[in-house]
């Protein structure tokens, strides 16, 4: 079938809940994919960060098909031999101790959502149903009804009301913000180290380690949501290692499996996690063994292949060639490991045709933002291939 047929059946009978580029993707390995006319394109967007470790990665196919071959769901019901295997890896490769698995990002945020209230009434003695979330404005973290519930923007909500409260929005980098929105009621502060679906913003210097400060002092939990940001994407495992904190609880996802299959995590201290009893929260796929073994080897392949290191490297690399980009329309550039923002005075739209026109696939953010977020198996070389694209789809729209 080719594009055409393919997108006139998709707008005949799916749901118009997306406005993607007109390409239909038929196959795909490491940082390239095919189309279904032919066309090959280098992917710079890697699936929102779920395919780090490069589209169909051996390792990780191997480790889905010899456990599908095995066993792929029991429920929670029984147990299974590669769940205590991905309790472990987690532990081990993160050192929290211990940690709750779910399937999309979204349904780990509510976990943590979840375990930050509970902890909120039995830890911390906040009086019932009193419970509130400090969050950032412009946040992104999937959804759900209660997630869209605190999104501060508006298409995200509007229709989906009503909402149950419980959540305080502050503004993002500012810390006396936060301050003054803590009260005894508060449970946990949850953020986005790195703002993705805002467009790559990085907060201030110190913005971080001042708020794991600010919560410690107010018996606050600090929950980050690296579900975009970590598992290498900015340059460490964890974005908020570049402030040197250690968080109460950690939220992954996406690139946990590689792209095999919607696989999410929750991570805490003891305390936090713990105040979960058998029967208060579960799901019917989350802690699969299908799950468990591509994740476990998900894991491996960015720890062995030194993914993140190269994340790292290749991100400043890349940053300081965009850097080199002298344009009238560009007002911004930032980024930590291959992770960057271009921020343009104009639609970014147009720009990202253009270069899928030129065999590079990534997306617009924020109208105005282009994303670039290749595959972290990317090479020195694909980059520069990938760059003199960018550079001449630029010189093209100069003057425009
Ligand atoms: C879509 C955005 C990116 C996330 C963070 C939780 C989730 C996400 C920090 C929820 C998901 C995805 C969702 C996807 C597009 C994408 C996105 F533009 F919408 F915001 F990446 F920037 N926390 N982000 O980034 O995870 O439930 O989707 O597994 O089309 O909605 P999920």
């Amino acid at each position: 079938m080719k594009t055409q047929e393919c997108i006139s059946l998709e707008d005949q009978f799916g749901a118009h809940n997306y406005h993607p580029l007109d390409v239909v993707i038929e196959s795909a390995s490491g940082v390239w994919v095919t189309d279904v006319d032919g066309h090959r394109y280098m992917d710079f967007l890697a699936a929102y960060s779920a395919v780090n470790q490069g589209h169909c990665h051996p390792k990780i196919y191997a480790a889905f098909v010899e456990q599908a071959k095995k066993v792929t769901l029991t429920s929670r019901a029984f147990r299974n031999d590669q769940l205590s295997l991905l309790y472990k890896k987690l532990h081990d490769k993160t050192g929290y101790d211990i940690s709750l698995p779910m399937n999309s990002g979204a349904e780990a945020v509510e976990t943590a959502i979840k375990a930050a209230r509970k902890w909120g009434y039995k830890i911390k003695g906040i009086p019932s149903n009193k419970a509130e979330i400090i969050c950032a404005a412009n946040n992104f973290h999937g959804r759900t009804t209660t997630i869209v519930g605190f999104s501060t923007e508006e298409q995200y909500k509007d229709g989906f009301g009503p909402f149950d409260g419980g959540f305080r929005v502050v503004e993002f980098g500012n810390i006396d913000a936060l301050r003054k929105a803590i009260t005894p009621n508060t449970a946990a502060f949850l953020v986005e180290p790195i703002q993705g679906e805002a467009g790559i913003v990085i907060p201030p210097k110190g913005y971080l380690s001042e708020a794991a400060k600010i919560c410690k002092e107010n018996n606050v939990l600090l929950i980050v949501d690296e579900i975009q940001s970590g598992l290498g994407r900015s340059g460490k495992m964890f974005a908020f290692e570049y402030d040197n904190i250690r968080p109460d609880a950690v939220i992954i996802g996406k690139a946990l499996s590689g792209g095999f299959y919607p696989i999410s995590a929750v991570l805490s201290r003891k305390e936090v996690l713990g105040v979960f009893k058998p029967g208060d929260h579960g799901s019917t796929f989350g802690g699969n063994p299908l799950a468990a073994a591509v994740a476990i080897a998900a894991l491996n392949v960015l720890i062995e292949e030194k993914l993140i290191e190269r994340s790292f490297e290749l991100g400043n690399y890349l940053l300081e060639k965009l850097r080199s980009l002298k344009h009238s329309r560009i007002t911004e550039i930032r980024g930590r490991g291959l992770w960057i923002g271009l921020v343009l005075n104009t639609d970014a739209r147009p720009y990202c045709e253009a270069l899928m026109k030129e065999g590079i696939l990534c997306k617009e953010t924020h109208v105005n933002v282009i994303r670039f977020a290749p595959p972290l198996v990317i090479t020195k070389e694909e980059i520069d291939w990938a760059f003199e694209r960018i550079e001449k789809v630029f010189r093209q729209f100069e003057g425009k």
